[in-house]
């Protein structure tokens, strides 16, 4: 008998290889590719992912893992936080990130997001990602630069979200110290932010550099882990910086009475997964001590 050879017939999205590793989802059509001011975007439907966007050949969202991502960078620092009134979002220009934070209690959440082409593109093509989130009346959405728009000092926010595109390219600054100063002086003296920082299997370098810049900066810094069926190898990190609240020391179940009360429903956070994800493999807890 003899085995067939995975088949690789028809159009496959491959994400850049990375140490001999590619990434690969089967496609069923081509939705957009459009060249905008600030980065290549792609739109595409996929066979197990549906559809998803893609920025700079690096996949950012799909409909099927959405969820796992956007849980996990909004829940954890919100639930950390024990009055997360005034939050902003860097990035995060499909909207999954906004609208989980419109589950919480917060009261005005703005957002700044650099690309306008990103935030039009997943409205009209990803709408079930930001589910009307933009029109919500609590949300303020600015078209910018975060970076700048945190050098101004804005100040007063309980929780900063930095939903941003691999450390390459238009977000890089946002995994430096200086950004992370302007954080730091524009939070609340008990805010805290979360950041994506990348693959610990794959962005190894990247992952060990952005929690160093974070340490500079604040007291306490714990990196997160949680599953991305997207993205290269599947396991994704989150780092928070925080000036008071430990997220590794709240309770299981007064995380789940936050969420009963707040009347989150979830499906990949929970209060179980919330301790679960700080439990670092000592390979990856190497990379960030
Ligand atoms: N932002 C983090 C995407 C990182 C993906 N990296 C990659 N595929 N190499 C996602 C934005 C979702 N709101």
């Amino acid at each position: 008998m003899s085995s067939q050879p995975p088949s690789f017939e028809g159009d496959w999205y491959f994400e850049a290889e990375r140490d001999g590793f590619a990434h690969g989802v089967h496609l069923r059509e081509r939705i957009l590719e459009e060249q905008t001011p600030f980065q290549h975007m792609e739109i595409v439907d996929s066979e197990p992912l549906g559809r998803a966007l893609i920025l700079d050949r690096a996949l950012q969202t799909s409909l099927n893992d959405e969820f796992m991502y956007h849980e996990m960078i909004v829940h954890v620092p919100l639930v950390t936080h024990q009055h997360p009134d005034r939050v902003l979002v860097i990035g995060g220009g499909d909207g999954g990130t906004l609208r989980r934070v419109l589950q919480h209690p917060v009261k005005e959440p703005t957002q700044v997001e650099i690309d306008r082409a990103v935030v039009d593109a997943c409205k009209a093509h990803l709408p079930e990602i930001s589910d009307g989130a933009f029109d919500n009346p609590r949300a303020r959405l600015v078209i910018g630069d975060g970076v700048q728009f945190m050098r101004d000092n804005p100040g007063g926010f309980d929780v900063v979200i930095v939903d941003s595109t691999d450390p390459i390219g238009p977000a890089v600054q946002l995994f430096q110290e200086p950004f992370y100063r302007d954080v730091a002086r524009s939070l609340a003296d008990d805010g805290l932010m979360v950041a994506q920082s990348s693959s610990p299997l794959f962005m190894a370098d990247e992952l060990s550099d952005q929690v160093k810049q974070l340490r500079k900066v604040f007291p306490i810094v714990r990196t997160y882990l949680g599953i991305v069926t997207g993205y290269p190898g599947g396991l994704w990190s989150y780092t928070i910086g925080s000036k008071r609240y430990d997220p590794t020391v709240i309770d299981q179940a007064s995380i789940t009475s936050t969420l009963r009360d707040r009347g989150i429903s979830t499906r990949y956070y929970s209060g179980a997964v919330h301790h679960a994800a700080f439990a670092l493999p000592p390979f990856i807890a190497d990379l960030v001590a």
